[in-house]
């Protein structure tokens, strides 16, 4: 084996895993990477034909037509301990799945090259940061990783001597001979190890973005008392009075994180505020010094969805892509005479010309009734060509969080904006979230799809401990806790058009809610069931046009959604058996009291007491229906 490379590894574990990733993989040659060596690497990819420079001098990919996306059902979480076992993370004994997957994996860098990438995450020199070694036989990898994760030296320095760093081994795999039950895309966290074979896309092969920074990370976390949350960060400055506020937002894909993350403020509020991005897509949070939440974003660029984006939905995407930015798209229409890249949405009306190809590399027109690019197509750009990157992306304490924002795409019911009456109550919010599925995604259309804090497919231990744990920090996060709002951009009226224009305009919404946390009097609010939801006059909508019938319909409260709202969400939280933790099981009754009746508080109770086997303790039950609570002494009731 041969270990070249423009730098070198002198830390004995990493060379030892090194050593003996080499040996199981068969490769011969060994290259480490160091960002530097980017240009070599592109260069390398263009000549072996895999990678089209294009006429701006960005780059254009394909993946294989089969492995376009994330796939959860061959999404592995392997541990030594059952009780990490969890409705959505496909667990297994590590005995069980590790050696099948190493065995499969064996030989299978034989005649190639393994690359190694040092890669940190964090701001260097802090104490968010992770390091992580990925092994991997694909160079399209390597030169993303370059783009999505602070890669070579910089890692190696801030790891040190340390033995502490994630064990990452990635081989693509014959993609065009593999099934599908082929692919394993695993972690094994209390290893800190993850495997993948069968893809070189996205999240399943690129290891800082899900792996890392959320189900190895948020694993860590849970011990370390800190969260790792798949949510955007972004900072809201007020020119005139020169407040700088925070926020960090989940949502569930295709409910707007990156657009919002990015968001231009609207014309008339443009000489008032300016919006900071730090992050679109992965916050690590902890409490601060100071007592309060502080977020930081571990990745160093943006891995976005291409289709959609124009001068109208996101001029700061469009910025990131332009010429000198290297970045690279991937799996968007694309014309070879010129060196073009097209994608649905790009431009109004779709390119007439001839020449052009779709992603598969299929000739393709307009009329082709097929997309030129694939609803997943990305593009990768590292993060500083972000115009308004806050200079604070760098600091490594990150920065503080005043608002937590959930959300998802749900056509009716759920209002513009609620804001939740305390953290617990936010937590509660995150765990019931969800979308209302499109099209797009799902053969079962327009069904509710739960996916708690947009965490579904990143758990790595069981859903109610993470509940449970999302409530201890909050609960010693105490009274410097964020205030906690919903929000939904997607309300439609009658006639299927959104009531709410969203983009830039949402930055109202949560100016709203930015002066609800600051418990401005201004910020006025009709207390309703499901929380604090704005009166229309108390939202800046100066230079907006929309009618007072679309505003009310988006800050309204509809007691008929919410009840069926309330037997779902008993379901769900059913389903987390003993694990519910009590301070939910106490939340949701007292919401679906207020929305429902006592009745039905009764009957939520049955059924939740009998999932989790627990009875619900006095002190929580309600003091209405519950004349046990009458008895003068606590002693009494127990
Ligand atoms: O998981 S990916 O990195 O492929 C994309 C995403 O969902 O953010
Ligand atoms: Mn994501």
């Amino acid at each position: 084996m041969q270990i070249k490379g423009s730098i070198e590894i002198q830390n004995p574990a990493v060379l030892d895993f090194i050593r003996k990733s080499a040996e199981l993989l068969g490769a011969a040659d060994v290259e480490i990477i160091d960002d530097s060596d980017d240009d070599r690497l592109i260069e390398e990819e263009v000549k072996a034909g895999k990678l089209f420079r294009l006429a701006d001098g960005n780059f254009y990919a394909r993946s294989h037509p089969q492995d376009v996306a994330r796939s959860i059902d061959r999404t592995f979480v392997a541990t030594r301990n059952p009780s990490d076992k969890g409705l959505h993370n496909n667990w297994r004994p590590t005995d069980e799945l590790v050696p099948k997957v190493l065995e499969k994996m064996r030989g299978s860098m034989k005649g190639k090259k393994m690359y190694v990438i040092p890669y940190l995450m964090g701001p260097a020199n802090s104490s968010f940061s992770r390091v992580g070694i990925q092994v991997t036989d694909s160079r399209y990898v390597v030169i993303n990783m370059i783009r999505m994760t602070k890669v070579g030296k910089i890692a190696l320095d801030s790891l040190g001597d340390s033995a502490n760093f994630t064990h990452g081994l990635h081989c693509t795999g014959e993609l065009d001979k593999l099934k599908h039950e082929d692919r394993y895309y695993v972690s094994v966290p209390d290893e800190r190890m993850i495997l993948s074979t069968g893809s070189a896309y996205g999240g399943n092969a690129l290891f800082g973005k899900k792996f890392e920074s959320l189900r190895q990370a948020s694993y860590d976390a849970r011990k370390e008392g800190w969260l790792a949350e798949h949510m955007l960060i972004m900072g809201i400055e007020d020119k005139k009075t020169g407040a700088l506020r925070y926020i960090a937002a989940a949502f569930p894909s295709s409910s707007g994180k990156t657009n919002l993350a990015m968001m231009t403020p609207p014309p008339a509020l443009t000489s008032r505020y300016r919006v900071w991005m730090l992050g679109d897509d992965i916050a690590w949070l902890r409490q601060g010094a100071d007592g309060r939440l502080w977020a930081s974003n571990p990745e160093n660029g943006c891995f976005g969805v291409v289709p959609g984006t124009n001068e109208m939905t996101n001029t700061y995407a469009l910025a990131m892509m332009q010429p000198g930015t290297k970045t690279i798209f991937t799996n968007v229409g694309y014309k070879p005479k010129t060196g073009n890249v097209w994608w649905e949405g790009k431009t109004e009306k779709p390119p007439q010309d001839e020449g052009w190809l779709d992603w598969k590399g299929h000739p393709w027109t307009p009329y082709s009734g097929t997309h030129a690019a694939h609803p997943n197509s990305r593009f990768t750009s590292k993060i500083t060509n972000a115009p308004n990157l806050s200079p604070e992306w760098k600091n490594p304490s990150g920065v503080p969080i005043s608002a937590i924002f959930f959300g998802g795409r749900l056509p009716a019911g759920e209002p513009l904006i609620r804001q939740l009456p305390d953290a617990a109550s936010g937590v509660y919010d995150g765990a019931t979230m969800g979308v209302r599925t499109t099209a797009a995604e799902s053969s079962a259309i327009d069904q509710f799809r739960g996916d708690f804090m947009a965490m579904l497919p990143f758990m790595s231990y069981h859903e109610g401990d993470y509940f449970q744990h999302w409530l201890n920090v909050m609960e010693k996060l105490g009274d410097h806790a964020p205030a906690f709002f919903h929000v939904n951009w997607f309300n439609k009226g009658a006639d299927g058009k959104f009531l709410w224009p969203g983009f830039g305009e949402n930055l109202r919404v949560l100016l709203w809610a930015l002066s609800r946390a600051e418990k401005s009097p201004e910020a006025e609010a009709t207390v309703t069931p499901i929380g604090a939801i704005p009166k229309p006059k108390s939202l800046n909508l100066e230079g907006l046009k929309i009618s007072s019938e679309n505003l009310s319909a988006l800050l309204r409260y509809d007691p008929d959604y919410w009840k069926h709202e309330m037997i779902r969400r008993t379901d769900f939280l059913a389903t987390l058996g003993p694990r519910l933790p009590e301070k939910l099981f106490e939340i949701h009754l007292r919401v679906v009291e207020k929305v429902s009746g006592s009745e039905a508080r009764r009957h939520a109770q049955d059924i939740l007491e009998k999932s989790s086997q627990k009875k619900l303790s006095p002190s929580s039950r309600s003091k209405k229906n519950s004349p046990r609570l009458k008895s003068p002494t606590p002693a009494a009731i127990r």
